[in-house]
């Protein structure tokens, strides 16, 4: 600990330029934080070289997302030191609670596909993989939510104004990345066609890294993520012409690319930018890949054997035609052999079947930035067509009927003529990857059966399932000391790298006096939650009530309104004197919205709208609250999923393809109200589904109400309180004075075909939450339930979906001495 004390002291004088004596917490953080990187950092030289000496084969995790949240916290429990910590900065005179409250969450993404990116590094770092997240360093992040007047208002995210301790900034190694110029082609010695790109403009891209380390193993892996810096300062001419003015202003054009985080999440906006930041990180990745590749490698066939490369989405699917150019162009390498290379190196992970999220770029925009990828995804395109056409006319070619030829290639293009001519990059990462996996069991069935049911047909061996995962090192441990002491003081502390121990909790949940433990731990987790919303909001929560969370993005899919319409029945049910035997609750809802996406902006206007009139109204608040949390974000879930008992996974069946909340909250002892979608199906089976509240059609329910004519009205017209709580929307009820604010809404459900099927799963939703509230009134057998609940969440460990993918994917194994604890 003195040890500790004194690099804090002396990082605080030497690194930060302050006087040790005026005790700012901002300078103590910063100090803390660089003297626990230091401790990172010789672990992390020492994995490097490891990979290096042994010809380990690389995994790369492309993803243009992540959501790292804090770090101060985590790694400290990764290295062991937390306890150490935190007696050395109390001697300094801090809390550590405090000091980790200075830190800015990095949120360099905008929810689930962010987050399970960072879960999966953190299993890569524990499991002993020798893997690296590749991903752009964004200026601006996730934007910072308010709430005023009950609206959503973004305020810029600047995260990096205050420095990042955490990242290594190497402005030694700059790569060039290169946009639009034009293609020439040429003749080699053997007569074949070539083609050389010579771009117009040139950028810079530099890598910043952050340093993940492993639980307890000594085990660091690298985030790298690049950041664009000009090359006109390089360029002298330039500035020798005089234009100096002209410069600055290139300069600064140049570096706009790694500014800002597109803040929409699964809805495409197709905007050039975006493609130009997509394009910027694949090929500064790809050199950096092939430049460590070739430190051992002439030949670059071996690439498969050495480099597994997963694509998160379709975002980076771009790096097919870009390893494809480097392959062809610069290795001169021929055309089949390049492709073999390419489609045994990638792996494309799927995250969504909404249409609306599904990417494509105008080929005229591609043509014009990346003249020659264009050039090979057409090539790409004709010799896939020829080969379905191979497939297809073959006497084997089962469902696949050449009659339907014509149709049957136009679907699978990869490029589709309207409504303009645009390449769809989920078939760009299909055909160049061997494998293609969706996130959850019914997930990967839609892919198969839906959405790529041709590509099924004519690869039935690449589409796969890989369940998603949380970690929970930062998911339990970390967030949740009350609990994890509790569960460690029976179990030992082995969950915390094999979560399947949980399940020796199971005979502990017969026992009374380990219920009131887990109870306590609870009640601890919503104390420390009221305390914060008191500091924040400066709101009074009521920690005997049921604490009923939906946090998460605002979609229409997640169907928040769903859950608003119960809010305003239980409302009106307290208020006609109707619910003597009302479960006192208090209804959470936090999330942010795309800032153009105009729906759920208005969805977080309604909640806000109606919170403000339950919360005022003194005939029913002391059993009826709502609580809006603004700016929700990691650190945030952090501290309220601990204190959940009722989590909310209410998507209409078959279109959260996993949710990853849904897994944070179970494992922290949360009951689960949601319909059979997504990974919640599945925690279900293993939890069983009598110990969840499963409610609501299923998907393929829904297919068959959809086919025979869903009618909306039906159900308005059917159900007395739905039609009170849809026409108080409605009115002003809860806008005075802006009569129809929320009008558009309301419209949606009832005259716009109510997409998301709102109102037929109304009234079972509210049996749903009846017997919730039931059950709450009997403690015994809700925590008898909670503690089951954890206890069996053992495979939605990221541990276990991270070693499903490197066996079954990338043919990695952990490295040799780091597989079961501590390493060299
Ligand atoms: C999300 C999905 O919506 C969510 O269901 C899933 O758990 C998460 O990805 C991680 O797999 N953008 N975000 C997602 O998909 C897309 C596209």
């Amino acid at each position: 600990m003195e040890g500790l004390k004194k690099d804090v002291i002396r990082h605080v004088v030497s690194s930060l330029g302050s006087d040790y004596a005026s005790k700012s917490a901002y300078n103590y953080y910063n100090a803390l934080a660089l003297a626990v990187r230091d401790r990172l950092i010789d672990n992390w030289i020492k994995t490097q070289r490891s990979y290096y000496d042994e010809k380990a084969k690389r995994v790369y995790y492309l993803s243009l997302e992540y959501l790292p949240g804090k770090s101060l916290m985590n790694n400290l429990h990764c290295l062991g030191i937390y306890e150490t910590a935190r007696k050395a900065m109390s001697d300094l005179g801090f809390s550590l609670e405090d000091l980790a409250e200075q830190e800015w969450d990095a949120g360099l993404g905008n929810g689930g596909l962010g987050r399970l990116a960072s879960c999966f590094l953190d299993s890569m770092a524990t499991l002993g993989i020798p893997g690296y997240g590749y991903g752009i360093r964004y200026d601006y992040g996730i934007f910072h939510q308010v709430i005023e007047d009950g609206k959503q208002v973004e305020q810029a995210d600047n995260w990096m104004r205050v420095g990042n301790p955490w990242a290594y900034e190497r402005g030694q190694h700059l790569f060039p990345v290169r946009f639009f110029g034009e293609v020439k082609n040429w003749t080699d010695e053997y007569g074949r066609l070539r083609h050389t790109w010579t771009a117009g403009d040139t950028v810079l891209a530099m890598p910043c890294d952050m340093l993940v380390p492993g639980w307890d193993n000594h085990h660091v892996i690298n985030m790298r993520l690049w950041s664009a810096r000009s090359d006109v300062e390089f360029d002298l001419d330039f500035f020798n012409t005089g234009n100096y003015l002209g410069a600055v202003e290139e300069k600064i054009f140049d570096e706009k690319i790694s500014k800002v985080l597109y803040p929409s999440d699964q809805i495409e906006e197709g905007r050039e930018l975006r493609l130009k930041q997509q394009y910027f990180f694949v090929t500064a990745t790809i050199q950096d890949i092939l430049r460590r590749f070739r430190k051992k490698h002439q030949d670059m066939t071996e690439l498969p054997q050495s480099v597994a490369i997963q694509l998160n989405d379709t975002h980076p699917a771009i790096a097919i035609a870009e390893l494809m150019r480097i392959l062809l162009d610069e290795d001169l390498l021929d055309w089949e052999v390049a492709w073999d290379i390419c489609v045994s190196t990638f792996a494309y992970t799927n995250h969504t079947i909404l249409p609306e999220a599904l990417e494509t770029w105008p080929v005229s925009l591609l043509e014009r930035m990346l003249p020659r990828h264009m050039q090979i995804i057409y090539e790409i395109n004709a010799r896939f067509l020829r080969e379905v056409e191979r497939v297809a006319r073959s006497e084997d070619c089962g469902q696949l009927c050449h009659r339907d030829l014509d149709h049957l290639k136009q679907r699978v293009s990869l490029i589709q003529e309207r409504p303009i001519k645009s390449v769809r990059m989920a078939h760009l990462a299909i055909i160049g990857s061997h494998s293609v996996n969706g996130v959850a069991a019914l997930h990967t069935e839609l892919l198969k059966a839906r959405v790529f049911d041709d590509f099924q047909r004519l690869y039935p061996q690449k589409i796969n399932n890989k369940t998603n995962g949380v970690t929970p090192r930062r998911w339990l441990w970390s967030a949740n000391q009350p609990l994890s002491r509790l569960i460690a003081s029976h179990i030992g502390t082995g969950f915390v790298r094999n979560l399947d121990e949980l399940t020796q909790l199971e005979p502990l949940a017969a026992d009374p006096a380990f219920r009131e433990a887990w109870r306590a731990a609870k009640l601890e987790n919503k104390q420390r939650l009221q305390a914060y919303i008191k500091r924040k909001l400066m709101r009074e929560l009521h920690t005997e009530h049921l604490f009923d969370v939906h946090i998460k993005r605002i979609h229409e899919y997640k169907r928040q309104v769903l859950n608003l319409l119960h809010v305003v029945t239980a409302y009106n049910r307290l208020r006609h004197g109707q619910a003597a035997d009302f479960t006192p609750r208090t209804v959470f809802f936090g999330g942010k919205a795309a800032p153009s996406y105009f729906m759920a902006k208005r969805i977080i206007h309604a909640i806000n709208a109606v919170a403000a009139t339950v919360n005022a109204d003194s005939r029913v608040n002391d059993k009826l609250q709502v609580v809006y949390l603004p700016n929700y974000c990691v650190s945030q879930a952090e501290r309220v999923i601990p204190a959940t008992e009722l989590s909310e996974q209410i998507s209409t069946a078959g279109m959260e393809a996993s949710g990853t909340g849904n897994m944070k909250f179970a494992l922290n002892g949360a009951l689960t109200i949601g319909t059979w979608d997504g990974a919640t199906i599945e925690m279900a089976q293993a939890i069983g589904p009598e110990l969840l509240f499963i409610f609501g059609m299923r998907e393929d329910e829904l297919v068959s109400l959809r086919q025979h004519g869903y009618n909306p009205m039906l159900y308005y017209h059917g159900d007395e309180e739905l039609r009170e709580a849809l026409d108080m929307l409605r009115s002003d009820a809860f806008s005075p004075g802006q009569h129809g604010l929320f009008a558009p809404l309301v419209d949606n459900l009832l005259h716009g075909g109510d997409r998301f099927f709102v109102l037929a799963d109304y009234r079972q939703y509210l049996g749903a939450q009846q017997d919730v509230g039931r059950l709450y009134l009997d403690q015994e057998e809700w925590t008898r339930r909670s503690i089951l609940n954890a206890a069996r969440m053992g495979f939605f460990s990221s541990d276990r979906a991270i070693s499903q993918y490197a066996r079954e994917i990338w043919d990695v194994a952990p490295m040799a001495g780091l597989q079961n604890g501590k390493g060299a």
